[in-house]
């Protein structure tokens, strides 16, 4: 039997990266949207694929560019594509509010396009986001709850989402989406505040480092870990019927207390290190996002392997690791 082809768009990233692992481990043929500029500085753009960089095939194309969409669809002919990438970090949304939603939605409009005209049976995921709750009317959310996004980013990803959601009701796509509460790992970018607050703890117990500058510290997030996220997103991919699910824990956690339990396993007391810096609130906050992901348990047979402090414990070791050996990364402090 042939083997299935998939493409990854973002497969550079946290999200991209474990699907391309799992995907090759299921015996799909791999290949992956990058930027021009990424294939021409492999070493500092291929850090999280390096190690599957010659199982995976990547071709050059840009979300801005339906051309460049159109000819990767069209040579690779996939049989499922996963659209992972984005201007993911919702607080530069707010500083570049234009930026993102030209990326994220011309990107998913163009790629729905191209996967219309040129490979109709192709089964299409969109990675939607629980920021497209925003100032959600209940807790927890689940696939009905109505959107109320709270930032350009938020408001790019319902865009997505229904974008997605009319190519499947309108020309009979294999559209899916699914709703990922935030997903964290040891591959997770530093400007997102689960790992700052991780190679922060550990560079702070390494004495590269002696405080730690955060925003709102009572936002809550219900945390899950990237690898059991990745798999949901195939799962969905597996149904006969395309759908939308909420893929989420269930268990919420203020970024207090994120800090307190990441300090805690180097010893250290979050107290001492953390300060309040009031240019890292968000002009529009989105205080609590609970996922209820009853329909992906019942439907996909998903359910979450990783707990919570087994998250944090995992990063924290991994930072340890990489702030011990490692010169230390490029730290954004504005806005990150
Ligand atoms: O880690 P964050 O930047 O993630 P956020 O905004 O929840 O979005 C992430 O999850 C979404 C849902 O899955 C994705 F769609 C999105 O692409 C991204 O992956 O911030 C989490 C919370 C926020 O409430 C923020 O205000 O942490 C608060 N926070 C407090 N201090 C901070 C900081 N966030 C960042 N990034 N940096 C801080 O210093």
């Amino acid at each position: 039997m042939s083997r299935r082809v998939a493409l990854i768009t973002g497969i550079t990233g946290q999200d991209g990266s474990y699907l391309a692992e799992f995907l090759l481990e299921k015996g799909y043929r791999v290949h992956g949207l990058v930027r021009r500029v990424a294939l021409e500085d492999p070493e500092h753009h291929f850090q999280r694929i390096n190690h599957i960089v010659e199982d995976i095939e990547l071709h050059s194309g840009s979300l801005e560019s339906f051309a460049s969409l159109y000819r990767v669809m069209r040579s690779v002919q996939p049989d499922e594509c996963y659209h992972l990438a984005a201007q993911s970090f919702v607080s530069y949304s707010f500083e570049d509010e234009f930026s993102t939603l030209n990326i994220n939605i011309n990107g998913t409009h163009y790629l729905l396009a191209a996967t219309h005209d040129l490979n109709p049976c192709c089964r299409f995921y969109f990675a939607g986001s629980s920021e497209m709750f925003g100032r959600a009317c209940e807790v927890p959310q689940n696939e009905n709850t109505r959107f109320h996004p709270r930032s350009a980013y938020g408001i790019s990803k319902v865009a997505g989402f229904e974008l997605t959601r009319n190519y499947r009701e309108a020309y009979g796509i294999y559209a899916s989406s699914g709703i990922l509460y935030n997903h964290e790992s040891p591959r997770r970018g530093y400007e997102f505040v689960s790992r700052k607050i991780t190679s922060h703890a550990a560079r702070i117990k390494l004495g590269l480092a002696d405080r730690l500058p955060l925003g709102n510290l009572d936002a809550k997030r219900d945390w899950g870990h990237a690898r059991d996220y990745v798999k949901a997103m195939w799962m969905i991919l597996q149904q006969p019927e395309p759908g939308d699910y909420v893929v989420a824990t269930g268990k919420m956690h203020s970024v207090a207390e994120f800090a307190e339990l990441a300090f805690s396993h180097v010893g250290l007391n979050h107290r001492d290190f953390v300060t309040i810096d009031t240019k890292l609130f968000r002009p529009a906050e989105v205080d609590i996002l609970q996922g209820d992901a009853s329909l992906a348990k019942e439907v996909l047979g998903w359910s979450p392997e990783v707990a919570f402090e087994d998250l944090v414990r995992e990063m924290v070791e991994a930072d340890l690791r990489v702030h011990a050996t490692a010169a230390p990364p490029c730290f954004q402090e504005s806005r990150a």
